[in-house]
């Protein structure tokens, strides 16, 4: 039960509808960085950073890493989701609990609830660097949603339609913001366009993205 009137003079976290089912929580990572910067550093001393091929043989522009008892991976022969690191043959560093927790209060925010992500893309964005359209369709279960945590220097998003010829949103994200999407926006077509160069105070030239699913 709702009790409406004991909330009523305090503001809501703030939240912005980008779909029937896709919001932007601006800041909502704040909380957090004290204790997801170290752990971030520690996973990339764990697992390197690294930039992956496609199947159809280019070298993304980003360069990326995981955590979590599944990581995404992308070579020639396609992509998927691996309980190691290729580089390495071991596991993927396991999943801090600060990631868990993040992801869940901001699944929890979206009308998501109960969301227990088991992979975490770590992606690093250069000035210059960007991601071509696509849709997130390598997990097993499209009911979960991803949710998606920006950091240092901002990005302009792109929002895309079912399909790749639909029309896309422009949406600035910054250091702190996050975003969730799932149901009917699942498979919405997305991407970044090519980063430009404004050094953050605490990441300088670099955004990092951290990609919650629930992937196995
Ligand atoms: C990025 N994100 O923001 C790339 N995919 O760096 C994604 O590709 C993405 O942010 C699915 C859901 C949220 C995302
Ligand atoms: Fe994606």
């Amino acid at each position: 039960m709702q009790t409406p009137d004991l909330f009523a003079d305090q503001p809501l976290d703030p939240h912005i509808a980008i779909g029937a089912q896709a919001f932007v929580l601006p800041g909502c990572a704040l909380p957090y960085l004290d204790a997801l910067l170290p752990a971030i550093d520690a996973i990339v001393e764990a697992a390197p950073w690294r930039q992956m091929v496609t199947p159809g043989g280019f070298t993304m522009s980003v360069a990326l890493t995981n955590c979590g008892a599944l990581g995404w991976t992308s070579d020639r022969r396609g992509y998927r989701y691996s309980a190691t690191d290729p580089q390495s043959g071991q596991a993927w560093p396991a999943m801090p609990a600060v990631f868990s927790a993040l992801a869940q209060h901001a699944a929890n925010l979206a009308g998501f609830s109960h969301f227990q992500p088991d992979a975490c893309l770590i992606n690093r964005y250069r000035p210059g660097t960007k991601l071509s359209l696509h849709q997130d369709r390598d997990e097993r279960d499209y009911g979960q949603p991803i949710v998606s945590v920006s950091l240092g220097m901002p990005a302009i998003f792109l929002f895309g339609g079912q399909t790749r010829a639909g029309k896309s949103t422009k949406i600035p994200l910054k250091h702190g913001d996050v975003m969730v999407w799932g149901g009917v926006d699942r498979l919405r077509f997305h991407g970044v366009l090519p980063l430009e160069d404004q050094p953050h105070p605490l990441l300088g030239g670099q955004r990092i993205n951290l990609t919650f699913r629930k992937a196995g």
